[in-house]
């Protein structure tokens, strides 16, 4: 038996059109990857869209490929993931399975007596696998599924199974992560072979002792610019079992590492300390220049303090323009913790969100003069107010741009 374990593929990510093709791309490799490798099912742990309501085009191709698997009859199983639902609680998932073209295993009901949460298996039809498992909800809301989780005829259940999760567990997060809430392996059932997650954007699989193996594929596609910065690429596993269907749990279980590489990815990183913008251009031209820069994506990240001039002075349209001339992909650049000295360093010892608010504004107050302290304290804060709405479900870009226009007018023009 063999099968494949990919998650966090968020579909339909990124704002920009060339990055978003490579996310679809690499999923449309994943894929073809599997029916190479003659996989039997494919598991997908959440996180399959980036949005309740993925573009059009990304659905279109997406549906495509499942149909492909569908007519092959290899099942493709999921859970949600936290990305996948709308605040409503609407989910494309849902639209998938309706259509046959994906299998979601987290099914279940709450005992009225007991209140405790009862997992059903879904059994694929060709090897005997018991899968289940439970969706992911935004900020450990899904936390309370594990706490009141039936664990015994889980655990009591004979056979080969797989348990998929969308969640951070404390064992398996990497020190870069560290400061996520998570929870510990043991809130699982356990003797599951295999516990497929989701969530982590970081490979990670571990033999969690009492438990089994435990393991994130990470991203299928690099989400944003730190992760394409960390990995550049990413990947899924393959897991494969050496006997046959009747003694499936005693057997070996091998897992492979199988990488998804679009795109050559060249991460630069320069500390700007004594620097100026012109100098910046000059390290920046110099440090890539013996690098292989042609198809690659190219993250630049820029920190330290600048010793003349703004960081609004560097020639970033320059740079740009010449690592583009030179065949490059895409350029993506961060500058967040880059500074000058006009901007001074700001030391906010209070931790009450509000009052750093305040304290943030005044610091940085009246660096242009356009208007009185008072008048420029009472517009950024009313700007910061009545510009914190989000885009409603269903709304249109146009009518929600249209909304903050207003809003910002009615703000700046208070007194004519
Ligand atoms: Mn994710």
């Amino acid at each position: 038996m063999k099968y494949a374990h990919l998650a966090d593929l968020h579909l339909g990510s990124w704002r920009e059109e060339k990055m978003r093709e490579l996310s679809t791309k690499s999923f449309l490799q994943a894929m073809n990857d599997c029916i190479i490798n003659r996989v039997d099912f494919i598991l997908f742990s959440g996180d399959i869209f980036n949005t309740s309501l993925p573009p059009i085009d990304t659905l279109k191709l997406v549906t495509e490929k499942l149909r492909e698997f569908q007519i092959k009859n290899i099942p493709v199983y999921v859970i949600a993931g936290s990305h996948d639902f709308s605040p409503s609680g609407k989910t494309m998932i849902e639209v998938l399975e309706k259509a046959g073209l994906v299998i979601n295993v987290c099914k279940g009901q709450i005992n009225p007596e007991t209140k405790e949460l009862e997992l059903q298996f879904t059994v694929d039809p060709k090897t005997g696998t018991k899968i289940t498992g439970i969706l992911g909800r935004r900020g450990l809301l899904d936390k309370t599924y594990y706490e009141n989780l039936s664990r015994d005829s889980l655990e009591q259940e004979p056979g080969y199974k797989i348990f998929m999760f969308h969640t951070t567990v404390t064992e398996l997060v990497p020190k870069h992560l560290e400061m996520m809430e998570s929870q510990p392996a043991s809130f699982f059932p356990k003797g599951f072979n295999y516990y497929a997650g989701g969530h982590i954007h970081h490979p990670t699989i571990k033999d969690i002792p009492g438990m089994g193996l435990m393991a994130y594929p990470g991203a299928l596609f690099p989400n944003n610019f730190a992760e394409m910065e960390q990995y550049g690429n990413g990947g899924y596993y393959l897991i494969t079992l050496e006997n046959s269907q009747q003694t499936i749990e005693n057997s070996q279980q091998t897992i492979q590492w199988k990488p998804i590489e679009i795109k050559s990815r060249l991460a630069l990183v320069l500390d700007g300390d004594h620097l100026s913008p012109q100098q910046i251009e000059s390290e920046l031209i110099k440090e890539s220049s013996a690098k292989k820069i042609d198809d690659s994506i190219i993250t630049i990240r820029l920190k330290g303090k600048l010793n003349a001039g703004k960081v609004s002075e560097i020639p970033f349209n320059e740079i740009i323009k010449q690592l583009y001339a030179r065949g490059a992909y895409f350029i993506m650049k961060n500058t967040n913790k880059l500074y000058s000295e006009e901007f001074r360093e700001i030391k906010v010892a209070n931790s009450n969100p509000e009052v750093m608010e305040e304290q943030i504004i005044r610091e940085h107050a009246q660096q242009i003069k356009l208007f009185s302290l008072e008048r420029e304290l009472f517009l950024t804060k009313s700007l910061l107010s009545s510009l914190n709405i989000h885009r409603k479900e269903g709304e249109s870009v146009a009518d929600f741009q249209k909304k903050i226009e207003t809003e910002t007018k009615r703000v700046l023009n208070l007194d004519g």
